[in-house]
């Protein structure tokens, strides 16, 4: 038994009786399921019950109608990794170094001692799964990719893993389940290298170099970026040898991850379960299943997003077809904002992240930007929460942000959260439940700076300066209830109400945000 087996034994025993929902009726049988169906890359105004007219949602637009849709929710962060690393560890990405969006070979950011979401559900009885994108890091150092890699997931509260390393545009371009790659042939070991092309020598298939051989890229070409090995004909961000076997194939990854939810699910059925499905849709390379081309009217990304909808039809439609329907709580949410050309040639007409609106679909709805910047469509995305008969259909405009659903589990399932972990989250539960309309008070966000936003105020500090000389831009005030789209820097209107704010943010720099 490890320390953290141990702790989690300890807390376990210690949390009482299970069962504290707030509100549940007293015959309740046991917890709900909850399964997070996380999205990547996906806007706002992707999903037809926020707008979208272009990209056909059926199976989230049912989700929206028969649960709650929030209009003012957030991921913690604008990127992949800091937003990931938020919502798992209820803590603010800024307070740790090296959050930023890692390479495919970066040591795991979350340390085994780490309290986090899935050691919520898991010291609380649960089996726990993840399946999909990681892009958290793995491994204590430097990873053999042919052996047993951990540290992991399953060191940081998941029974069950099947993802991908990091992302689909970066190497390796394999699987691990449970802490293996899977299929790997040892014949043909994997070295992966994010610094130089790998010599002739290291054992293991080749695989073309895009930038020497760009015509191997037959997919689709590289629009920046991405062009160092070619897998599938795709050109990847890192350059890896051999894992032929064990290769991916793209287009039928979401039917591969929605068959590894479907399993735990059905598996798990007769106990409370927490699955945090992360789906590789829609991030580049887009690549949806030929049954989907053409679906969008928006090519490989709108078709991508269709995917998803299915993906999500798939897991809601496994869990009703055992009977758990009334005993899940179902989020589908999304990690960032969204972004149109992100490094391919994949038919995407915009290729500036300051452009709106693409071929007539917004993928930010109203909000202003998306992936990458710090106004509301780098992090303000799609939440629904569909708990049939135990959450109330309709339209919730409660400020709310995903660092906090860890306070919020840790409370719905009565348990303790460790002195001094997860100090950035804040029991928001009742908001997602759609029992109070505000949420929180106030909430942080994350691009390349920070912004706080506090009733209709939001404050957009001056990001430091990237390079000596830089132009520092000025701080941004806008109220984002009477102008949606931040058009108007409003601070030498409201000096005091920016003076409040960037008093308010430089507190919460120091000290985390749930203070005792
Ligand atoms: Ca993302």
């Amino acid at each position: 038994m490890n320390r953290r087996q141990f702790l989690g034994g300890v807390l376990g025993a210690a949390a009482g009786p299970l069962f504290v929902l707030h509100g549940a009726r007293a015959d309740a049988a046991r917890h709900p399921n909850v399964v997070i169906i996380y999205g990547d890359d996906v806007g706002y105004g992707d999903v037809g019950a926020n707008g979208a007219t272009l990209i056909p949602t059926p199976n989230l637009d049912r989700m929206a109608a028969e649960g709650l849709r929030f209009t003012d929710a957030h991921c913690a962060a604008a990127t992949c990794t800091p937003s990931r690393y938020a919502l798992l560890t209820g803590e603010m990405p800024f307070r740790r170094k090296g959050t930023g969006v890692l390479p495919g070979d970066a040591r795991m950011i979350i340390e085994p001692e780490q309290f986090t979401l899935a050691d919520v559900f898991q010291r609380s009885g649960y089996r726990t799964g993840v399946t999909g994108k990681w892009h958290l890091g793995l491994g204590a150092d430097r990873i053999d990719w042919n052996g047993v890699i951990r540290p992991g997931p399953r060191d940081l509260g998941f029974e069950y893993a099947f993802i991908l390393p990091a992302t689909n545009d970066r190497v390796p371009c394999v699987y691990l389940e449970n802490d293996r790659v899977v299929s790997l042939d040892p014949g043909d070991p994997i070295t992966v290298s994010y610094n130089a092309p790998i010599e002739e020598s290291v054992p293991g298939t080749a695989y073309p170099d895009g930038q020497v051989n760009p015509d191997a890229m037959t997919y689709y070409g590289s629009s920046h970026g991405h062009n160092n090995s070619v897998i599938n004909g795709i050109g990847r961000i890192g350059y890896m040898k051999g894992g032929k076997a064990a290769l991916w194939d793209d287009e039928s990854m979401a039917d591969v991850l929605v068959d590894k939810a479907r399993a735990f699910i059905a598996e798990n059925r007769d106990r409370p379960f927490f699955l945090y499905f992360s789906s590789q849709d829609i991030h580049v390379p887009r690549t949806p299943h030929p049954r989907f081309r053409g679906r969008s009217e928006l090519s490989y990304r709108g078709d991508a997003m269709v995917q998803l909808d299915w993906a999500a039809g798939e897991i809601l439609a496994a869990i009703e077809r055992l009977g758990l329907d009334n005993d899940s709580l179902v989020i589908f949410s999304s990690d960032n904002g969204p972004v149109y050309d992100d490094g391919y040639q994949d038919g995407t007409t915009v290729h500036t992240s300051t452009a709106e609106v693409d071929r007539g679909h917004d993928v930010s709805g109203v909000y202003r930007g998306g992936k990458y910047q710090i106004y509301e469509g780098g992090t303000r995305i799609p939440l629904i929460v569909r708990w049939p008969g135990r959450v109330a259909p309709g339209v919730s405009d409660a400020l709310i942000t995903q660092v906090d659903f860890l306070a919020s589990f840790a409370r719905m399932l009565g348990q303790e959260i460790p002195d001094g972990a997860a100090r950035d989250s804040r029991d928001c539960l009742d908001a997602l439940l759609g029992e109070e309309a505000h949420g929180s008070a106030f909430i942080l966000e994350q691009g390349r700076g920070l912004a706080v936003r506090r009733g209709p105020w939001k404050y957009i500090e001056p990001p430091a300066a990237m390079k000596k000389g830089q132009l520092q831009s000025p701080p941004e005030l806008y109220n984002v209830e009477t102008d949606v789209g931040e058009q108007a820097n409003v601070i030498a209107e409201h000096p005091d109400i920016a003076e409040a704010l960037a008093a308010l943010l430089t507190k919460h720099r120091g000290e985390g945000l749930r203070t005792p």
